[in-house]
């Protein structure tokens, strides 16, 4: 086991049962012109961490440990896509309408694409997921299970929407759960700071929190 030192208190992990998983590092997220900046938001909040995402998948490149990327978005024919999540808030393109990055949220559009920073390379398994949790009608936990996978290190975009909703999920199918705090962001930092207290509130009650140089530094 290695053990991070990590709030509420120390985490532990097999490192070949724990895989990295990326959230939603992608264009339409990150970059002007995608979904984020058509809801209102300041995107180059999120592009303050792309360099640690950056370093955290060298890390588990380097180890040879298993990592998984996720994209949200939909099918071109939007047949995936409940109307209750086009229809909400007032966007200034919705889900499916064409935008500087080509159709937003959108499998094959170059917004719907993971920054370059921080692509997958071969061999790592990329998740298409029409929900903000990674688990809702994907096939990533029959892949943990596969690979006896027991613990999770989280990573991406953004902290209270889609990387906390996968981090409850995971938590209730038994996966122990840490959360790369310098390896998240929100375009609400005051989100952020309340997901991450929500986490580990209460021992742990969701997972444990870290910043990325805990993690290296036991690592080795
Ligand atoms: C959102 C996400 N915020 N990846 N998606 O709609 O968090």
């Amino acid at each position: 086991m290695i053990t991070v030192a990590a709030e509420p208190f120390a985490y532990s992990f097999p490192p070949g049962k724990t895989a990295l998983i990326v959230i939603d590092m992608q264009r339409d997220f990150v970059e002007p012109g995608g979904f984020g900046e058509t809801l209102g938001n300041d995107v180059s909040l999120l592009q303050a961490i792309v360099p640690t995402v950056a370093a955290l998948l060298d890390l588990f490149r380097r180890k040879g440990w298993m990592v998984i990327h996720t994209r949200e978005g939909h099918k071109p024919d939007l047949s995936d896509l409940h109307p209750a999540k086009r229809d909400r808030g007032n966007p200034s393109l919705r889900i499916g309408d064409p935008g500087p990055m080509g159709r937003i949220l959108v499998h094959g559009e170059p917004g719907h694409d993971i920054i370059a920073e921080n692509e997958p390379v071969p061999g790592e398994l990329v998740i298409d997921k029409p929900g903000k949790g990674s688990f809702y009608n994907t096939p990533l936990e029959a892949h943990l299970k596969a690979n006896g996978i027991t613990h999770l290190v989280v990573a991406g975009v953004t902290t209270e929407v889609c990387v906390q909703t996968t981090l409850r999920e995971a938590n209730d199918r038994g996966y122990e759960c840490l959360l790369i705090e310098d390896a998240t962001e929100s375009y609400f930092p005051a989100f952020k700071q309340a997901t991450l207290d929500m986490i580990r509130a209460q021992g742990a009650i969701v997972g444990w929190t870290a910043p990325l140089a805990a993690l290296e530094a036991a690592v080795g």
